[in-house]
């Protein structure tokens, strides 16, 4: 159903080539010279990065916007999304595209984004969302409209849509069903301090960890597992080091679709516009994807033997305890008005 084997990387979508093959007289092969001059200076090559493989919803998701994209632009466009981690992980891309270096887009996770709008980091908070219905109406909403303008003006970053989807879970290197099995627990989390807080409630003890030092983390016996969604967690095959799976199901992702002010603006306003619009469409096109695909990877994870999945019986007591955390750190942040205004919808 989901096969490993495609890896990913570079795509470019050239479309309407203006190019004219002129044979007969000179004078028509300096109009085709000059078609070809007009249409190289037109030319757009935009560079994304991304995790994972083009398996991966994300990066459908930056597939999705780039098709929209060259559809509607009347310049050739070149999508060149490197996968695989090939340009790092997320917090390299913050600083990629804060400073207008080396990419021009990508999906990243807020709480990557603690040092320029500590508010954000909100919207990662496990237990905000009480449903996927909650999730897609806040991300439906206009709540989110002054961080994403505070973001402009902190980090010169504009997110163009929103998407996620994906429920996170914990995996361990051992069966976990309940609180008490939780104590001491060493579990990696997000670089958030709200993350941290969150996972201290229940006694276990988190550490940020990059991303892509976790699997040999979890294997040398730094940390006992992690916690992450479904399709991360097939992708990055963290089951072969930790292959429990405890339902505890405290997040539903929210991803932000970003790209540097400095490359937007370097763009003509026209196809600033349709990247604007192609940004949401394709954020709604990934969550609807990532949300409607998280169980069936679960099971096909199971059945093909890489993960076993244990029931939380600790679930409503881990909420309870998270709520008063999340209360203090919005009320730190002052944006107490913010985490009210996104429970009450
Ligand atoms: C998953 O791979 C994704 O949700 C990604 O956006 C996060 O950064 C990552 O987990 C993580 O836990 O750092």
């Amino acid at each position: 159903m989901f096969d490993k084997s495609i890896e990913v990387t570079t795509i470019n979508i050239l479309r309407r080539t203006k190019t004219r093959i002129a044979v007969f007289t000179s004078a028509a092969i300096a109009i085709a010279a000059l078609s070809l001059f007009t249409s190289n200076a037109e030319d757009v090559t935009l560079r994304g990065a991304g995790l994972f493989n083009h398996e991966h919803a994300y990066s459908r998701t930056l597939l999705k916007l780039a098709d929209l994209v060259s559809k509607q632009a009347s310049q050739n466009i070149t999508f060149d999304l490197r996968g695989n981690s090939e340009l790092g992980v997320e917090p390299d891309y913050v600083n990629f595209l804060t400073q207008g270096v080396a990419i021009d887009y990508a999906i990243i996770a807020p709480s990557n984004l603690t040092r320029f709008v500590p508010s954000l980091t909100l919207i990662g908070m496990p237990f905000l969302f009480r449903d996927l219905t909650h999730w897609n109406t806040v991300l439906s909403s206009d709540l989110l409209k002054p961080l994403e303008a505070e973001l402009l003006a902190k980090a010169d970053l504009i997110i163009i849509g929103y998407t996620g989807g994906g429920t996170r879970n914990l995996i361990s290197n051992k069966k976990i069903t309940n609180i008490d099995e939780l104590k001491g627990h060493k579990i990696r989390v997000m670089a958030a301090p709200i993350q941290k807080r969150i996972f201290q409630t229940i006694s276990t003890r988190p550490s940020a960890i990059d991303y892509s030092e976790i699997y040999y983390s979890i294997k040398s016996g730094v940390v006992d597992g992690l916690e992450n969604e479904s399709a991360s967690l097939q992708q990055y095959k963290f089951f072969e080091v930790a292959p429990h799976i405890t339902l505890t199901e405290h997040s539903i992702t929210v991803r932000l679709l970003v790209m540097s002010g400095k490359s937007f603006r370097k763009l003509p306003t026209d196809l600033q516009n349709i990247i604007m619009k192609a940004g949401k469409e394709a954020g709604a096109y990934g969550r609807k994807l990532e949300s409607s695909e998280d169980s069936a990877r679960l099971a096909f994870m199971q059945k093909a033997g890489e993960i076993e999945i244990h029931n939380f019986t600790g679930r409503e007591q881990f909420l309870e305890l998270a709520i008063p955390v999340q209360d203090a750190y919005a009320k730190e942040l002052g944006a107490e008005e913010l985490l009210q205004s996104i429970r009450a919808l």
